[in-house]
């Protein structure tokens, strides 16, 4: 063999090794057979779909609200374009970033929290490039009072049809579409995420809340919403139903608005009773969610937790996690980090922190860095 053979038959042989490396990591996905809640979600928003549903068999997504907005003691900026106080303990970025999109229906340029929309809109687009996952949530203010989420005026009747702010409704869901409509890359394609409004329902501090309507009002509140984004055309969402820790296992399943509006189920539990009960209570509700959702083979997630009472060191491997383990669930998203006093996850030098970064090394502990080897394709039309 001469030397241009040799250096032939080499090229092909990297060329080869690279291929097959590059396969490995392509996961097909069927997408045909697939019925959202949006009858006419895009292809990516299926995808994603069955990419959360896969990831869900490897391990447990790792989940911080307002992840790259700001953390303890900084905010984002020039120097800050995609930091994180994840990223900072443990050295990888989360795998699931949470937003919200409170006062997007008033036409504000931020939310609730000072996060500007357009800041947002970036970072969930790198979020997406890199293979991470967006989900949303809305504290949406209350339509009669004008007061924010926590102002409980009775509103519900008034906003469905028929109602008296039917009009002023229409226009906040429209603009709140709008917003998540303009979530595209740079060849315009719709960046799909998981949109999950009308939270923690089974609780009274929001004016959608138990005591503030009826439990049909609840329900028609959340499909009227599926239907206005979709008469709005926005079919890059996949909607999530998620209330808070249970009182009884009967009232996970109590305001459901049923299997044709909600793609994926989920719940927030906090420890506001102290570890051991929060331990149990993950558990216990997780499971009857757990049975809830594959009964309808969604996935599930456990969509907003963390710590309230930060003063145990290993709080993550001793409390969390044991809670979690094995549980099934799709992501666990800890809250927003908006300084000292108000934090739900661990940032550098935090009384938790190392024990955190323990708990990262678990091997179904999954990071932004362990999802995006992962690529899924539609099985039926692989490009
Ligand atoms: C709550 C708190 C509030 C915040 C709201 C929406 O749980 O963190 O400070 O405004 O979420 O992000």
């Amino acid at each position: 063999m001469n030397y241009t053979k040799i250096t032939m038959l080499l090229a092909y042989l990297s060329l080869f090794i690279i291929l097959l490396y590059s396969c490995k990591s392509v996961q097909y996905v069927e997408v045909a057979t697939l019925s959202l809640a949006d009858a006419n979600a895009t292809l990516r928003t299926k995808l994603l779909y069955q990419k959360i549903k896969a990831l869900s068999q490897q391990g447990i997504l790792i989940g911080h609200q307002d992840a790259t907005a700001y953390g303890v003691n900084w905010k984002a900026s020039k120097k800050f374009s995609y930091k994180s106080d994840i990223k900072d303990v443990t050295g990888k970025y989360p795998a699931v970033h949470g937003w919200d999109v409170g006062r997007i229906e008033l036409g504000k340029a931020a939310n609730l929290d000072r996060v500007s929309f357009d800041l947002m809109r970036k970072q969930i687009l790198k979020t997406y490039k890199k293979g991470g996952i967006s989900t949303i949530s809305w504290h949406v203010n209350n339509p009669v009072s004008g007061g924010d989420s926590w102002d409980t005026i009775p509103a519900v009747s008034t906003i469905l049809r028929g109602g008296v702010n039917r009009s002023k409704y229409e226009a906040w869901v429209k603009k709140l579409g709008d917003f998540i409509k303009s979530l595209k890359t740079g060849n315009g394609e719709l960046i799909p995420i998981v949109f999950r409004p009308y939270h923690e329902m089974n609780g009274s501090w929001f004016w959608w809340g138990a005591q503030h309507c009826s439990v049909e009002e609840y329900k028609a509140l959340f499909r009227d919403l599926v239907r206005l984004l979709g008469q709005n055309g926005v079919h890059n969402i996949l909607y999530a139903y998620s209330p808070n820790t249970l009182h009884k296992d009967e009232e996970y399943s109590l305001y459901y608005p049923g299997d044709a509006y909600v793609d994926m189920l989920g719940i927030d539990i906090y420890n506001h009773s102290g570890d051991r009960i929060y331990t149990e209570k993950l558990k216990n509700d997780i499971a009857v969610m757990r049975e809830f959702s594959q009964a309808r083979n969604k996935p599930y997630a456990l969509t907003e937790t963390g710590n309230m009472k930060p003063e145990h060191p290993k709080w993550w491997t001793e409390v969390l996690y044991p809670g979690i383990k094995d549980s099934g669930i799709a992501w666990a998203l800890f809250w927003r980090n908006a300084g000292k006093s108000h934090y739900f996850a661990p940032y550098p030098s935090e009384l938790s922190s190392e024990d955190f970064k323990i708990m990262s090394l678990k091997k179904d502990m999954l990071f932004l860095k362990e999802i995006r080897k992962y690529k899924f394709k539609d099985v039926k039309h692989p490009k």
